[in-house]
């Protein structure tokens, strides 16, 4: 429940069409923020579950992309990060959902406070495998290349990806796969930041230098930053969803 102003940070909604709850939470959420209660919001990557790019994202998810412009017409700026499943995300679905693409470590001053803005997944270095697997996905030329294939080969290749993620996921240590504590403190170091704000690792809590959001398929959640500078981790549900 949001009672005073406040700015709203959520990540991980993995929205996907075999995910219709999740969806009906997020339309509902989009559909009640409005300002001056809601100041922004910001949406620190894999909204969606897979994005193989704009021609196919957009049909697909039509429902969702005009729920955001909505928003961002009525008031309220969405800014969107990218994540490690929807980092194609173009600029096609950036004009029509009215949101504004943000870098991973973008910085943001929030009520006297010095804050970066990260997808997380940077940040778990001890996963050597990933980190290489990452620097490969991010080429910008082979990007290039990706989005010029046939929409049915990069489905294949996009499922063949998942698969192998997967796989790699489930042999993987648990410590492995959260951050590693000197790369947080390196980071925030190099931003002359104190405090990061980040999704990826779907393990959500406070911690001296970090907040991490939830995953939404755990339950659907926000960070709300309340106008004086208070800060929770709120669990949504239908009932509970009431902006006043
Ligand atoms: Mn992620």
């Amino acid at each position: 429940m949001i009672k005073s102003e406040s700015t709203l940070f959520i990540s991980d909604l993995h929205l996907d069409e075999s995910q219709p709850a999740i969806t009906q939470q997020f339309l509902q959420l989009l559909g009640e923020i409005r300002p001056p209660v809601v100041h922004a919001l910001y949406i620190l990557g894999d909204l969606f579950e897979t994005w193989i790019g704009d021609d196919v994202g957009i049909p697909q998810h039509r429902k969702i992309i005009d729920a955001m412009k909505a928003a961002s017409v009525r008031g309220v700026p969405i800014y969107f990060l990218c994540g490690n499943r929807d980092f194609l995300i173009g600029r096609q679905f950036l004009h029509e959902t009215g949101c504004q693409l943000l870098q991973d470590e973008s910085r943001l001053s929030i009520h006297g406070q010095q804050i970066l803005l990260m997808h997380g997944d940077t940040l778990c270095t001890h996963d050597l495998a990933y980190m290489k697997a990452r620097k490969i996905l991010r080429n910008p030329v082979l990007r290039a290349l990706f989005l010029c294939l046939p929409a049915g080969i990069r489905k294949k290749i996009a499922a063949f990806l998942r698969k192998k993620s997967r796989q790699h996921t489930s042999m993987t240590a648990n410590e492995i796969m959260d951050v590693t504590e000197e790369e947080v403190l390196r980071i925030l170091k190099k931003h002359n930041a104190s405090l990061i704000v980040h999704g990826h690792t779907h393990r959500p809590g406070f911690h001296p230098e970090r907040i991490v959001l939830g995953a939404w398929h755990d339950y659907p959640n926000m960070l709300v930053w309340d106008e004086n500078g208070e800060k929770k981790l709120t669990a949504l549900n239908s009932n509970e969803l009431s902006i006043t």
